[in-house]
């Protein structure tokens, strides 16, 4: 008999705001369905206004169709991606729900958490995605329906939000405004998302 799936559906919630005073955001959240995984993507383009929303739309258009690719494919797709611009960082989620499984990883200042009965952080690579980063450390682990992944750029107050104990347990649904109103640097791109397994 085959073994029920762990779930089968994805909650996702997200938010980008630009920094004061500029019109575009340098800072992206991707959110995509691909088969039976959901693939999060949050980056962070290097600067701010319209160069660093250049970097954050080529690295959109790298991830939006992940087409199969694992985190360590996608990064190395995004590194070519990037390679003629000033770079990004970034993190990346895949969410496997049918068998309560995760595999993540990041580069740069960005930021990836788990969010349950404790919170934990994905280890992540220093360097700039597209300057020669080196490849990311990537991380497998199990998810159940009680935990919450946050993944934030630095415009998000991390070490704050988590003090605050207010990255929610429950429903995440409106999280990401709320994360990016009391949390999110002014004079900073903001980008977050929010994702659990189940309704
Ligand atoms: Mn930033």
């Amino acid at each position: 008999m085959p073994e029920l799936p762990i779930a089968t559906s994805v909650t996702f919630d997200c938010m980008t705001r630009p920094k004061l005073g500029f019109a575009e955001s340098g800072d992206v959240v991707v959110g995509e369905w691909d088969e039976d995984r959901f693939v999060i993507c949050v980056a962070d383009g290097t600067g701010h206004g319209r160069l660093a929303s250049e970097v954050a739309l080529r690295v959109r258009d790298a991830v939006v169709e992940p087409a199969g690719r694992s985190v360590g494919h996608l990064f190395d797709d995004l590194e070519t991606s990037l390679r003629a611009t000033l770079g990004a960082a970034v993190s990346i989620v895949i969410i496997d729900p049918r068998n309560g499984l995760v595999e993540c990883a990041g580069v740069g200042n960005v930021q990836i958490l788990f969010s349950g009965m404790e919170t934990s952080s994905c280890l992540l690579r220093p360097g700039i995605v597209g300057r020669r980063a080196r490849p990311p450390h990537i991380t497998t682990r199990a998810i159940d329906r009680s935990e919450v992944i946050l993944l934030a750029t630095d415009g998000v107050r991390v070490s704050s939000l988590r003090r605050s104990g207010e990255i929610p347990r429950g429903s995440i649904t409106g999280a990401a405004r709320r994360i990016v109103e009391v949390f999110g640097k002014k004079h900073d791109d903001v980008g977050c998302a929010l994702a659990k397994i189940g309704g």
